[in-house]
């Protein structure tokens, strides 16, 4: 089937969005992150990303994760996901991440971590 590509401009159910680089020889890769959302009031500012995927195999659909260093709080999202082609030659990554905000001491580490998933789709 068709090949699963990283490569390009995504944009998840949020409205976020985020761009992907050819990756390296060693399947690593880097990017751009634009959050939709932030829930704070700090002006958002676009975040750098690294990641890595796994080569694409027989079926083309391959396992990644990256890493984004917000830019304007001191917190870490880390997403892994696989990426799809549908039916219709559609490519879909589907992902879960997890944000891990800085906090005070270890008491607070209890709160310290969201979970979620995330569904993006290419716009370019
Ligand atoms: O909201 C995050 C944040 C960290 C400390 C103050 C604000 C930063 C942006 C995260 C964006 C997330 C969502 N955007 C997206 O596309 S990453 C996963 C979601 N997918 C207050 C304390 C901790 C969180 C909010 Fe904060």
């Amino acid at each position: 089937g068709p090949q699963c590509d990283l490569q390009g401009l995504w944009r998840n159910e949020l409205g976020s969005n985020m761009t992907l680089s050819a990756p390296a020889a060693d399947w690593t890769f880097s990017g751009s992150y634009h959050t939709a959302v932030a829930a704070t009031t700090k002006q958002i500012l676009v975040s750098p990303l690294q990641g890595s995927q796994q080569p694409p195999g027989a079926k083309g659909q391959p396992t990644f994760g990256f890493t984004v260093q917000w830019q304007f709080t001191d917190s870490t999202t880390a997403f892994v996901g696989q990426c799809f082609v549908d039916r219709r030659g559609k490519e879909i990554l589907e992902t879960t991440w997890l944000l891990q905000e800085e906090v005070p001491s270890r008491r607070d580490v209890w709160k310290a971590t969201r979970v979620g998933t995330s569904v993006f789709t290419r716009i370019k």
